[in-house]
């Protein structure tokens, strides 16, 4: 059975030994993400062996405890999903897209036990959940009771870090969540950092060229069961509901029940809700933020979220994370989604191996791509594939290689992608949309990209001279040295 909310997931981590609790009272102001840095990078520790999740119980300033680091590990976002290796969900996606032509009756007949099962993820609409135990409007309405994160000293404030943030497409009426960080300004008001490529700021622009003077009613929930929860930071197309997509990772629908000040929705079990509006012609700014780039990003305008109504269970946990520089929390939440969209991108593009983005890459600074090259050009091709799809548009380095190279093997494929390159011929230049976060653009948002084909190069594609072959020993001496390897007492 799945996860029924977020309490379930921390007994869950306790009881396998990745969790640990501090009764010690630590300040939400830059001490609890100081404790957090040290435990999740602490430099001596292995790569694999990253420190455990923190459950705060009693956060200096509040009576409400604090999760930090709850999928700080390949191995705890692997319990979120329930799931011993990434790589099932992944097969289950795979298993969804190759329905999507049934070639024959007996093809169709088969279909109809998968789209049962997927129909059968569709979110629930319930009257009411855990997340009504307590209702709070008007002068009740205090952000400041929860431990707020202020993560880094240059930070403009305190920052919500982990939320769900639930708009609706004003034209076609659909739902979008999504995970932006907001600034709390004051008791009742945040900023809203969608960014300007993301479904958010799209719902918002729609609504305000309708009505420029209008608002949009937004609601908040943080912390809920862990796909629930981790749904907001997936890449999926617009317009398809994250809460389906989390009910199908979670083999289970997510039960959604009404707002009570708009007519939004939001999942039953969550610990925390924010209801509210955006004012479509109001802009505040927003940030510095020590972000995942692992620099501050720079104040910015973006819109105001004021808060309404609170609705919460009469004991919540505060869901948070902290960025800054890689590795952080979120490059296994990134991993997760590497692995997980992985066979997508693959049925798409069958030519591609396999994809690595390193952590230091932090997410769309360089992604690496192995490839079974069949035709000139196809190094490119698959460049111009990537820059164009989903979130992918924003990467700034690809670098293509073979299949043969192991390009989580970073050793092997800096070797042999700076040994097939010739610089001038082999990189190419692009243009497009940017990462917002991205601080070396000549614009926000707008810039330049680079690919590198580090492939082998064809006599198709003018390179004439012989390739030579990758040195082996030849396996007859490999055994006549095995056999004697004892005797030389090496
Ligand atoms: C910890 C964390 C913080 C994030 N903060 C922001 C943010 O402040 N603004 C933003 O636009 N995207 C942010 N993202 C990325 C979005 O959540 C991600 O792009 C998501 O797919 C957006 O949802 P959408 O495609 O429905 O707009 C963050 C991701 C993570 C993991
Ligand atoms: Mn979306």
């Amino acid at each position: 059975m799945a996860y029924q909310d977020l309490r379930q997931f921390i007994r869950s981590l306790e009881k396998e030994g990745e969790l640990k609790r501090i009764r010690a009272q630590v300040d939400p102001i830059l001490e609890i993400a100081e404790v957090a840095q040290r435990v999740a990078r602490d430099p001596g520790r292995a790569p694999q062996s990253v420190g455990p999740a923190l459950l705060f119980e009693e956060p200096k300033g509040s009576r409400i405890p604090l999760l930090i680091n709850a999928f700080g590990s390949v191995r705890r976002m692997a319990l979120a999903f329930d799931v011993h290796d990434l790589t099932e969900i992944a097969e289950r996606i795979k298993g969804f897209m190759k329905m999507e032509t049934p070639q024959g009756l007996f093809d169709k007949i088969k279909l109809l036990p998968k789209l049962a099962e997927l129909g059968s993820f569709f979110p629930k609409s319930v009257k009411s959940g855990a997340c009504k135990e307590v209702i709070q409007q008007g002068s009740d309405v205090n952000l400041f009771d929860f431990p707020i994160l202020k993560c880094w000293p240059q930070d403009g404030g305190r920052f919500i870090t982990f939320p769900l943030v639930f708009t609706r497409n004003p034209e076609t009426g659909k739902r979008n969540v999504g995970m932006y960080r907001m600034q709390v300004y004051d008791e009742r008001t945040t900023g809203m950092h969608w960014q300007t490529q993301k479904h958010g700021a799209e719902h918002f622009r729609r609504a305000r060229a309708a009505n420029p003077e209008g608002r949009i009613p937004v609601a908040v929930a943080i912390g809920a069961d862990p796909a629930t929860a981790l749904s907001g930071m997936l890449p999926i197309p617009p317009d398809l509901d994250e809460m389906m997509f989390a009910g199908f990772l979670r083999r289970e629908p997510v039960e959604m029940v009404p707002c009570e000040t708009n007519d939004l929705e939001v999942p039953a079990n969550a610990e925390i809700v924010l209801e509210g509006y955006v004012n479509l012609n109001e802009l505040r700014t927003e940030g510095p933020f020590g972000d995942h780039t692992g620099f501050y990003s720079l104040e910015g305008e973006y819109p105001v979220f004021h808060v309404e109504c609170i609705t919460r269970r009469k004991d919540p946990i505060y869901l948070t994370t902290v960025v800054g520089p890689p590795p952080q929390e979120d490059f296994y939440m990134g991993y997760a989604v590497e692995r997980i969209f992985l066979p997508v991108m693959k049925m798409q593009y069958p030519e591609i191996v396999d994809v690595a983005m390193p952590a230091e890459g932090i997410f769309h600074n360089l992604m690496i791509v192995a490839i079974r090259k069949s035709y000139p050009g196809h190094a490119r091709k698959i460049m111009n594939a990537i820059w164009s799809l989903g979130q992918a548009m924003f990467t700034k380095v690809i670098v293509v290689v073979d299949h043969d190279v192991d390009i989580h093997n970073y050793s092997e494929l800096v070797w042999k992608a700076l040994c097939a390159l010739d610089p001038e011929r082999d990189i190419q230049f692009n243009l497009g949309p940017v990462d917002t976060l991205d601080h070396a653009a000549r614009l926000q948002d707008f810039g330049s990209k680079m690919g590198i084909d580090a492939t082998r190069k064809w006599p198709s594609e003018g390179f004439t001279r012989p390739w030579p072959d990758e040195i082996r020993m030849d396996e007859a001496t490999k055994a006549r040295i095995q056999s004697i390897w004892k005797s030389l007492q090496l």
